[in-house]
């Protein structure tokens, strides 16, 4: 095709609207409605132009290019009636640029300068509707808003939450949340996006601080990769002064422009007055601040002294998680030449060893095997154990999204989590039964014939002896050790088994167990028996926590890994890794996270070094925990904030925040991204890689690097997975690994061919019991997890008022039932009691949970779940059972004042 635009012939080979085209081809149309993302609506008509031989000017937001069309976008006639349109809408628009935080980033503005609007023509009455301040986060300004229609589009068609609508018509027109009760008394989970999209300042980021104020003129834009969940999603930090002011969300891979309520309003923790500043030493068990050179003098000494006394097996590290990949590379670097020990662990210890150890099982490789872009072309869904919506909610929407376009959506969950509204089977299992189920699904596919057996034949080994396990969990009994309906098991094996593309999502529900490992193996034979692995769209997805627990991971903060899960205890590897590092590496295995605060309770480990995480909130059993590390002889802590943990330190030391440094994160979908630096260190603060280098060389393992970028090209060359990584390469494009040479595009799935092991490997697994049960004294299943508004440890969403007034105190979810056998009310504050310990909490009566199962998250330092869970561990993965343990739940009597 060919078209004429003002005069210039172009020529097209798709079908696009006129407006698509323009934009690529860099012609500024004017549009307020416009959102790429979105369906365009011709509602604000700001688009016409006009096209040779038609009467009326059209909307070339809704118009598509055909051959030989002459197209003019800036004729004066067009010119014209847009000043009309624009005069209108000034006319109806209150005229309070000076005082509008909007100013400088709003495009009524802008067009009313270019199109030389300087006065309304059409005043008439002036709008003075009031403002709904109900959210927590941010206003709506109904008096602004120019009804363009983006914010209701966006939260219905892309963030998928129904909160609001359009009521009215003409420019009565207003944004509406149900019974007109305002945003916060809403759907609404305050994910902002709407925020984000809306072109004029009717949609606003509260202000409440004089610090938050800022002219859009006056800031630096860094693009970097949210500090939070395993989604990775871009965003742009706005900073002026040294000081981040506000969040706005990067349209491109993986969030597509959309984040969540964390994402783009929890960011105050970055400046909070509380940040650590000084490394603190303690004296006579208090704190005092300390110079950097007093502090690494200390622990030279304690170095020294416990080295000479008790050797490597005295030493101990916990990575981090929340740190970059050249961070993490150098910690288990210098723990393993300095330490001269393996053990190194990190968080992953809790959240999905059992899906390494499990995945590499089954498969060879224990990441996702898909992309998040993959998700749109899914036909079904199997959600098992992961609260996504909550969790990772940019990854929730996307399925909410695919769901409502026709994919099939099966929940397995013990709690009536969001999705669970959206699916055709929701099996409400009894916690710690996720073998049953998976193992009866199975049971169903085969004796139903609906397993792919081209596929087994040819890509997979093991299946007879696992078709022998699953003959005996017919429907009868898995229904009755799960606790649901029969039929429902199934309809949901009937549906999953007959869909072209069917993908598994799982999390925490369901690697959190003392048989989490086989569990995430029960997940793959599922896979393998409806042919779902190794295709686009379908596969097995762990969705991975941290910002970065794929990229602590794959850079060997594990005790018995190198980088790129090479094994520390196979002599080859371990010598080639000798003669890279130029060092005597140890090969015994080390120790894990769990262990090692078993190890410092014994007294065997004497020096622990602490970056980047807090055991004495996230760890089970935190009596315990507590004992363990004041058990040591020299605790060293590095964190941005003086913690639970920190505060049983011998010596805390200032890090920077993710904003404050450069470095990579690796997201749940193996992608690779930049972490850019956008402000200075707060205090003397220094980046971890920094302190690292610096407490090495002090120690007598000499290197020496200037930028992260170093770092990375030395990851690259120990480490086949990340050979083709460069900061060159990721300035240009995010890539997925394995990435293998410098030409290599990345991974968008895996297994493609053959799986990373050669044959997938079924596993014959067969249900156990989680370790502990409700009995007459502990008569309930606790089991333990987060919400949408809490980040863990709350060291930083902690510190975000807006979420503690959502969510800030210590909370029980217990079922009706259960509430009037305890005779407890909704809000009351009641004990929960362990056999390890009991805590106090407020109850939240919902039918979210069955009669007999409570939950708890284990954000809260207030009433702490983790004084109640049960440490027991997964023989393989060495993961504690976080999703089970048996508690009782007793009245606080009310005190007598008489
Ligand atoms: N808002 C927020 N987002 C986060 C985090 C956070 O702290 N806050 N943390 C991040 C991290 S590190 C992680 S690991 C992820 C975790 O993300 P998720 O795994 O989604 O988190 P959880 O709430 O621990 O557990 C998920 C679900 O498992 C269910 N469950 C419990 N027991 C069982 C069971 O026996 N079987 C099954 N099938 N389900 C069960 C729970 O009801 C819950 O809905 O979230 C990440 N994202
Ligand atoms: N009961 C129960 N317990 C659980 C779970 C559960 O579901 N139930 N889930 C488990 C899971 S999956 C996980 S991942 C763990 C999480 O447990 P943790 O990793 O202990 O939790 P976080 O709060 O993320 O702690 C990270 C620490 O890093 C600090 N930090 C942030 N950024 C930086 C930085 O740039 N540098 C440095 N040096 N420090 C930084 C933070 O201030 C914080 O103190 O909890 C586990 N515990
Ligand atoms: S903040 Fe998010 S959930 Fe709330 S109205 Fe806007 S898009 Fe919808
Ligand atoms: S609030 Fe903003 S995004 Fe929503 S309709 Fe009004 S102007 Fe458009
Ligand atoms: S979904 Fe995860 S990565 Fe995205 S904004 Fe929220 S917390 Fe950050
Ligand atoms: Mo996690």
């Amino acid at each position: 095709m060919r078209v004429y635009i003002n005069d210039i012939e172009y020529e097209i080979d798709r079908p696009m609207t006129i407006l698509n085209f323009c934009k690529k081809q860099g012609i500024d149309i004017p549009s307020l409605c416009y959102d790429k993302r979105v369906l365009p609506n011709g509602a604000c008509r700001l688009c016409i132009v006009e096209i040779e031989g038609y009467k009326n000017p059209v909307t070339s937001c809704l118009e598509k290019l055909k051959d030989g069309m002459k197209i003019y976008t800036h004729s004066e006639k067009i010119k014209s009636l847009r000043r009309q349109i624009l005069d209108l809408l000034f006319s109806n628009h209150p005229n309070d640029c000076l005082n509008c935080d909007k100013s400088g980033k709003c495009k009524l503005q802008d067009y009313c300068y270019e199109y030389g609007i300087v006065s309304a023509t059409f005043k008439n009455k002036e709008s003075n509707l009031p403002i709904d301040r109900t959210n927590k986060f941010f206003t709506y300004d109904p008096n602004k808003c120019v009804k363009c229609g983006i914010c209701v589009s966006i939260c219905n068609n892309l963030q998928n939450s129904q909160a609001i609508s359009f009521t009215g018509r003409g420019f009565d027109l207003i944004v509406e949340t149900p019974f007109n009760k305002g945003f916060g008394n809403s759907d609404c989970v305050s994910c902002g996006n709407c925020v984000s999209a809306c072109p004029v300042g009717a949609l606003n980021p509260k202000k409440k601080y004089i610090e938050d104020k800022f002219r859009y003129w006056e800031v630096k834009r860094t693009q970097t990769t949210c500090s939070y969940c395993g989604v990775g999603c871009q965003m742009n930090l706005l900073s002026k002064d040294n000081r981040i002011v506000e969040i706005e969300p990067v349209n491109t891979i993986p969030n597509d422009g959309l984040l969540c309520v964390k994402g783009k309003f929890a960011y105050r923790f970055i400046n909070h007055t509380d940040r650590l500043t000084k490394p603190l030493i303690k004296r006579n068990g208090k704190f005092v601040q300390a110079s950097w050179q007093e502090a690494y003098r200390l622990i030279k000494e304690k170095y020294s002294k416990i080295m000479k006394e008790n050797g490597p097996d005295a030493f101990g590290g916990f990575s981090s998680a929340r740190c970059t990949n050249e961070e993490n590379y150098l910690f288990q670097k210098f723990v393993r030449t300095v330490f001269k020990t393996n053990n190194v662990d990190h968080c992953a210890r809790l959240c999905h060893a059992s899906t390494v150890a499990g995945l590499a099982n089954t498969l060879g490789s224990g990441a996702m095997t898909n992309s998040i872009e993959e998700i749109d072309g899914t036909d079904a869904f199997m959600i098992i154990g992961t609260n996504t919506t909550e969790n990772h909610p940019v990854i929730g929407s996307k399925i909410k999204r695919r769901v409502k376009n026709g994919a099939k959506l099966i929940v397995i969950d013990p709690r009536e989590i969001e999705l669970a509204k959206y699916a055709d089977v929701f099996l409400k299992i009894k916690p710690g039964s996720n073998i049953a189920v998976l193992n009866g699904i199975m049971n169903v596919i085969l004796k139903e014939n609906l397993h792919d057996m081209d596929y087994i034949n040819e890509r997979t080994e093991g299946f007879e002896e696992f078709k022998r396990t699953i003959e005996k969990y017919k429907p009868d009994l898995v229904s009755k050790i799960c606790g649901i309906d029969k039929n429902d098991l199934i309809k949901a094996a009937r549906i999953y088994a007959k869909a072209n593309k069917a993908s598994l999502y799982y999390s925490m529900g369901i690697t959190q167990h003392s048989s989490g490992t086989n569990g995430v193996m029960s997940t793959s034979n599922l896979q393998m028996l409806t042919g779902n692995v190794g295709f686009e769209s379908t596969g097995i997805n762990p969705l991975r926590g941290q910002n970065n627990v794929q990229g602590a991971c794959d850079m060997g903060a594990l005790p018995t890994d190198y980088t790129g899960y090479q094994k520390v205890f196979i002599d080859p590897v371990r010598e080639s890794m000798e003669s890279f590092w130029k060092s005597n590496l140890p090969s015994k295995k080390g120790l894990t996270l769990t262990e090692m605060i078993n190890s410092a309770g014994k007294g065997d480990i004497k020096f622990l070094y602490i970056m980047g995480e807090n055991p004495m909130i996230s760890d089970p059993d935190l009596k315990h925990v507590k004992k363990s590390l004041e058990n040591l002889d020299f605790l060293l802590v590095q964190d941005i904030f003086l913690t639970e943990t920190a505060e049983l330190a011998d010596l805390v030391l200032p890090a920077s925040s993710f904003a404050e440094k450069d470095g990579t994160f690796t997201n749940t979908e193996r992608r690779i991204q930049r972490v850019n630096k956008a402000i200075n260190p707060i205090g003397q603060s220094k980046a971890d890689w920094k302190i690292i280098m610096e407490i090495s060389n002090l120690l007598g393992y000499e290197e020496y690097y200037n930028s992260p970028s170093e770092i990375m090209d030395e990851i690259a060359l120990c480490t086949p997975s990340y050979s083709g990584i460069s900061y060159k390469r990721l300035e240009k494009e995010s890539l997925q690994w394995p990435c293998v040479g410098k030409e290599h595009p990345g991974t968008k799935y895996m297994h493609k061919n053959t799986m990373a092991r050669g044959k997938g490997l079924f596993k014959a697994i067969e249900y156990e019991e989680s370790k502990e049960l409700p009995d007459e004294d502990y008569p309930l299943i606790l089991t333990t997890g987060r919400m949408l508004y809490q980040y863990h440890t709350r060291t930083m969403t902690g510190k975000i008022e807006g979420l503690n007034e959502i969510a800030g105190k210590s909370y029980i979810e217990i079922s009706p039932k259960t509430a009037k056998i305890y005779n407890v009310e909704d809000g009351e504050k009641i004990r929960v009691k362990s056999r390890r310990g009991f805590v106090e909490s407020f109850v939240k009566i919902t039918e979210k949970v069955e009669p007999g199962v409570v939950f708890m998250p284990f954000h809260y330092a207030d009433g702490p779940a983790n004084l109640l869970t049960n440490p027991v561990l997964d023989p393989i993965a060495k993961i504690p059972e976080l999703k089970v343990s048996s508690v009782l739940i007793e009245k606080i009597e009310r005190k007598s004042y008489v």
